[in-house]
């Protein structure tokens, strides 16, 4: 299914936090009923949302927060949802990492919103200023683009949605996990294992296929700063007034949007893109 929206706004890692949330919305312009789970939903004609995964853990309302994306869902059919490592951990073949676990009855609901199709791995977009986007929660490796025969973003975003592909393109762990296996895009680490390959891969020449946006960790800014970032890819990027943060590279564009929430309440700032949304499988 492809959808037309004026105003698709991507949004970052929300963390167990509803309040940022709420603001941000507003913000957009969606008016809700209660700052609890909404029962009415006036939601602007020109906006989708899509949010990048990481709903749960950290902050104080995992669950509830899970509940308001549901209600926001059902009510407008304009959210779009992508799995974090933190669904993932409640998904089959996820790794459990994150103690403690949310709600049993919620973790079955987010199993429910993968088996339905509802929780993504990833979308693309053709955007009008960016031009092909890859939106997913930790970014797609060029290892993984390789492997799966360099289709371009809407290619790419189908592939994924196939579950033959979960374990090793969606759901496996590279470093963050203490992993060495190449990781899929609900765990890729945002320096080595997404932006140097790709810088790399522009600097020899060869074009890069599409530009990407994810949430999952905020390159260059703490905590993952201190890990040593290479002199190029400081060169490439730039870090945006409200803290996005855009790596140059053969003519495309890495850009991440996580606000860096972990235990505190950060609004994500909305990345807005404008043009063609494509929803794999719908
Ligand atoms: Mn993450």
């Amino acid at each position: 299914m492809t959808l037309r929206a004026s105003r698709i706004a991507v949004l970052g890692d929300l963390s167990g936090h509803l309040k940022p949330l709420l603001t941000t919305l507003a913000e957009l312009g969606v008016e809700v009923d209660s700052r609890d789970v909404p029962r009415r939903v006036t939601w602007p004609e020109d906006l989708v949302v899509v949010q990048v995964g990481d709903l749960v853990h950290k902050g104080p309302v995992s669950e509830l927060v899970v509940a308001v994306v549901e209600s926001l869902f059902r009510r407008t059919g304009r959210w779009v949802q992508l799995v974090g490592n933190h669904e993932a951990q409640y998904l089959p073949g996820g790794i459990p990492f994150w103690q403690p676990r949310i709600d049993a009855v919620i973790a079955a609901k987010l199993g429910e919103w993968w088996e339905t199709g509802f929780l993504r791995p990833a979308v693309a977009i053709d955007d009008e200023r960016l031009g092909p986007v890859l939106v997913s929660h930790g970014g797609l490796t060029l290892r993984s683009w390789q492997e799966l025969g360099e289709p371009d973003h809407v290619g790419v975003a189908a592939a994924l949605a196939r579950p033959e592909h979960h374990a090793r393109h969606v759901l496996a762990a590279g470093q963050m996990a203490a992993r060495d296996a190449d990781p899929g895009v609900a765990w890729t680490e945002p320096h080595r294992e997404l932006r140097i390959p790709w810088i790399v891969e522009g600097q020899a020449g060869r074009p890069v296929p599409f530009s990407q946006v994810h949430g999952h960790a905020q390159p260059l800014l703490p905590p993952s700063e201190g890990r040593g970032v290479p002199a190029d890819l400081r060169r490439s990027t730039t870090v945006t007034p409200v803290g996005h943060v855009r790596t140059r590279t053969g003519g495309r564009e890495i850009i991440g949007i996580d606000p860096g929430a972990g235990g505190r309440p950060r609004r994500p700032r909305p990345l807005l893109l404008s043009g063609e949304l494509h929803l794999p499988g719908a």
